[in-house]
Order: structure tokens, then sequence, then C-alpha cells
């Protein structure tokens, strides 16, 4: 089922549910802000002190950088502005009774073009069950290539930071986005201290192991994956976010970041997939 809802405030979103699971996802940013399998913890985690803030991002679920990644594109504001953008709904469908499948749509406008000079289709095409598969599209609509960088910067809920671990990304090649220095992984990621990493060469399932759950991301259409956790001292200077909070989330983000960057020519497309289960 697809129902269209609102807050007080007039934010909308569309809540969309099965006998497998639950999503509330934001027409601003097209922003999933909730998922859950039926009779299960949220698996997104999003702050508390989200005010659903009409222009300004969520704290938490999946926001999309696009057409810029952090500052990748510094003419642009930080992760782009697709994630406050006004999306539409194109269609929506029950593939059977687990699974429910809906496609946001963003076009360039008269502000975006002030911004990024380009005109290009972005289209979210989002499958819910009990797993989530979320498929990314840009369409390059100009006639003058474009280049992109981007991201699923997702905020997975967690124990405790200090129970969590991350496999899948040992060996791989990364920027340390604190030092700006490159290294190589070795082992499994744990976190005691401020963690904002860019990770290269990433073709394989990476798992977020909990004390008592594991979830899997498995990436198509990229090769970079970014792992942040602000820590104690930059928690308290980020915005949406109690002083405390950066223990119960990690963010795993599945990413055509840094060089791994996408140039579309005119009429090109490409597709950034993410699936989380
Ligand atoms: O993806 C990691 C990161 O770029 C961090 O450096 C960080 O500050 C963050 O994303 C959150 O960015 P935001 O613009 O949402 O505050």
């Amino acid at each position: 089922m697809v129902e269209f809802k609102k807050f007080e405030n007039g934010f909308e979103y569309v809540e969309v549910s099965n006998n497998a699971a639950r999503a509330r996802i934001a027409l601003q940013g097209a922003h999933i802000f909730h998922f859950a399998r039926t009779n299960e913890e949220p698996i997104l985690w999003l702050s508390d002190t989200s005010d659903f803030e009409i222009g300004k991002a969520l704290r938490g679920g999946i926001p999309l950088c696009w057409p810029s990644f952090g500052m990748n594109n510094p003419d642009l504001p930080q992760h782009g502005f697709a994630r406050v953008g006004m999306w539409r709904v194109e269609n929506h469908r029950e593939i059977d009774e687990n699974s429910t499948q809906i496609t946001f749509t963003l076009n360039d406008t008269k502000q975006s073009r002030e911004l990024w000079n380009h005109s290009f289709l972005l289209e979210l095409k989002v499958i819910l069950s009990e797993t989530l598969i979320m498929e990314l599209t840009t369409t390059n609509l100009d006639d003058k290539p474009f280049k992109i960088t981007q991201a699923f910067h997702t905020y997975f809920q967690i124990s405790d930071i200090s129970n969590i671990a991350i496999e899948g990304l040992s060996d791989k090649p990364y920027l340390d986005a604190l030092t700006d220095k490159h290294h190589v992984q070795k082992g499994d990621i744990t976190f005691f201290e401020e963690f904002d990493c860019v990770f290269q060469e990433v073709g394989s399932e990476i798992l977020l192991i909990d004390k008592n759950s594991t979830i899997s991301i498995k990436n198509e259409g990229s090769s970079s994956v970014v792992v942040w956790n602000p820590w104690i001292e930059k928690c308290k200077r980020m915005s949406g976010m109690r002083d405390d909070a950066y223990r119960e989330f990690v963010c795993i983000e599945s990413a055509n970041a840094f060089e791994d960057f996408k140039i579309l020519e005119p009429k090109e497309y490409h597709t950034l997939k993410a699936t989380i289960c």
C-alpha cells in the first residue's frame, strides 16, 4: 500500500507498507527516513531531534548526495542539492503482498541550473520488501557532458558504537578524510574515535555486524564506500543530533565518490544500486 501523508507543518511523505516491511519516504529529497521489517526494530537511524523542516535535509535515514558527494564539487553545497529538492512520485505498484515498488523523479529547475547549469533526469526506484533495494539513475538530458559524484548516505541504527564491526573492506585502499592521507585497511573496522574514510576499489558485499544482528549491503555501479561516525566532539557540533547520538548510528554510504566519479555524455545514463538486507 502507498499512502500520501503530511506532517502538521506541511512536510509531505509517502508511507509504503506491505506484509514484509514499512518505509516512510519524504518527497523532499526522496529521502527514505524509516525502514523496518514487520515486527522488527528500524534498520535506519533517524535523529529524534529531526524537525522535518522544509528546505533542510533530515538528519538520518538515507539522504541522497547528488550531483556532488561532500565537497567533491566545491561550487555546490555540501552533498549537492537533490537531498532538499522537491521530487515527484512517478509511479508505484504492488509486486506481490510482500513487495512494493515506487519511483520518484527530479528534473532540473531554474534554481538548480543557477547552482549547476545542466539538464538532467534523476530517478530513484525503491523496492520495499524484507530487503530494501534502491536504484538511483542519472540521465544526461543536456547537449554537453557532465560529471557527478553521489551517494546513498545511509545512517544505520546500531545497538551501540562499541558493539559493531564492519566486514568486507579489509585490504581496500582508502582516503582518510580527516587527515587527507591514503592508507590500506587492515582487518575489520571497529570504532574508538572519529572516523570518516572513503574506501575505493570495493566490489563485494559489506557486512555491518552488531550484537544481535547482521546487515548486508551490496552495491552495483559503484566502487566507493564511505564509512562515517562523528564521535564525541563532532557530534556536539553537528546540527540536528543530540550530543551522544554518535553511539546510536554508523553511516555506510554506497557511493561514486572522489576517483569513482562518473562522466555522462548527452543521453547517457548511470545507475547506482544498493541492496540492504
Ligand atoms: O559522508 C561523511 C560526511 O561527508 C562527513 O564528513 C559529514 O560531516 C557528513 O557527511 C554529514 O554531512 P552533512 O552535510 O549531512 O552534515
